[in-house]
């Protein structure tokens, strides 16, 4: 490896042990960059990448809120403004228990190169808090967001810092920060946030976007196989707001969505997450705030397995789509003894290092990246916050058709980055490299800071 890329890895490591999620994508992304790097010798003197790793700006603070009995509860909320060289900084929040500092920054760095995949002004950030929604009433959310925005008014806007949802976070709580927001501002600031409600800017298809982005990608994928999506069956995790898109998009594609999973299991369903009913039954299990996939196995007598993970089930594709590090080794090892061809992250960075790099070896076997077939959301995000700015509404159909050619664009883009860097067919490497160059132009372009 580049000795400068093997230096600025190792400062990480040694710097910050206490945020394992930080390093790794750090790791990550760095070890695509040797041929880059290699070109550009300018890039150690002026310390680009030493640069590249640190956030432009983190803070965290303290978010108190009442619980219906009255008591107070404390948690602590975050906002990392990682890069913003080449637009406002963009990015979801995320309320879940295990929000560190760590998940915050890997997310941020992650976002960054995502957003900058879109080929759209958008900057890399991230926030949230580790606040748990499970089980809690509306006007406890309620007074939550309300809290958690009175401390991060003042350091968002819609030119500054762009909030949106991420896990724990849909419309509902955009709604409640929002108002919040204006209350607090005085001023509408052509919505400040992505993922709004319909009726006060937000975007139609926003909701469907990363399900339906993903799926948008994956058919680029097996398009170049020779292959096409219908009569596939898909393994998803999760059962939020992205594989609901995915099974939405799916379905209409013909394709078969067979597997969903949560904190308590994984559920096995071989005549598919594909009717109305079944589909519209995640959304209803998402707002219970029950957070457990087994009712989907009640209502519908689909397979439940508690306590576990559905990488063992046997699919044309796997799409991990619930969270961060959902796929060890001994998940990957599974995959490859069931001679899976289509291995497509959805979530943010769902694979350990190690298993990723086991399954991108496999000969046989197509890896693409999250930051790279997640990016619908971010885009879509990107075309609510244009259409915010010329106070005008675009239909569905036009929404989806930008979507589309964002998402096909993506595809291309990082299949070139990679064979330009003679790396051959390597969508991960490929997301890394035309990610980074945006980034690395504009940060060059706007000299030392
Ligand atoms: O991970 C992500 O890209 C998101 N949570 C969406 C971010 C956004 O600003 O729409």
């Amino acid at each position: 490896m580049n000795s400068y890329i093997e230096r600025v890895i190792g400062k990480v490591n040694a710097k910050y042990p206490y945020q394992p999620e930080f390093c790794q994508t750090v790791e990550e992304v760095l070890s695509s960059l040797d041929t880059v790097v290699e070109r550009h010798p300018e890039y150690e003197k002026v310390d680009l990448l030493g640069r590249m790793v640190e956030p432009e700006r983190m803070f965290s603070f303290r978010v108190v809120w009442q619980d219906d009995k009255g008591f107070a509860h404390t948690q602590n909320g975050y906002r990392c403004q990682f890069n913003g060289a080449i637009g406002p900084y963009k990015g979801g929040l995320r309320f879940q228990k295990n929000v560190n500092p760590s998940v915050m920054k890997f997310l941020a760095f992650e976002q960054t190169f995502k957003n900058s995949l879109t080929g759209l002004s958008m900057g890399g950030g991230k926030g949230g808090a580790d606040f748990d929604p499970t089980g809690k009433s509306d006007d406890e959310i309620m007074r939550f967001c309300q809290s958690f925005i009175q401390a991060l008014y003042r350091y968002i806007g819609p030119d500054t810092d762009v909030p949106a949802g991420d896990m724990g976070v849909g419309g509902r709580e955009i709604g409640y920060m929002f108002g919040e927001y204006r209350r607090l501002k005085g001023n509408f600031e052509n919505g400040t946030f992505t993922g709004k409600g319909f009726s006060y800017g937000g975007s139609l298809i926003r909701p469907e976007a990363t399900g339906y982005g993903s799926v948008y990608y994956l058919e680029n994928v097996l398009k170049h196989d020779g292959e096409q999506l219908a009569g596939k069956t898909i393994a998803c995790a999760g059962f939020g707001n992205v594989t609901w898109g995915i099974c939405k998009k799916a379905t209409e594609l013909g394709a078969k969505v067979v597997t969903l999973s949560g904190p308590d299991g994984y559920v096995y369903d071989p005549d598919g997450v594909n009717t109305p009913e079944k589909i519209d039954y995640l959304v209803e299990m998402r707002n219970s705030g029950r957070n457990k996939v087994q009712d989907y196995a009640d209502k519908f007598g689909a397979e439940f397995h508690a306590g576990e993970k559905p990488w063992g089930v046997k699919a044309d594709i796997i799409m991990p789509s619930a969270m961060q590090n959902d796929v060890h080794m001994d998940s990957a090892e599974k995959i490859v003894a069931n001679k899976v061809r289509y291995y497509i992250e959805v979530a943010n960075m769902p694979t350990t290092n190690d298993a990723l790099r086991y399954l991108m070896e496999q000969p046989d076997m197509i890896v693409a990246p999250s930051k790279a077939v997640n990016a619908g959301g971010v885009a879509t995000s990107g075309l609510e916050m244009s259409q915010n700015s010329e106070r005008l509404f675009w239909t569905a159909d036009e929404v989806d058709r930008q979507l589309h050619r964002i998402m096909d664009t993506i595809y291309e883009n990082s299949v070139q980055a990679a064979e330009r860097n003679g790396l051959g067919y390597n969508l991960v490497a490929g997301a890394n490299i035309a990610g980074f160059e945006r980034v690395a132009d504009a940060m060059m372009a706007q000299g030392l800071f």
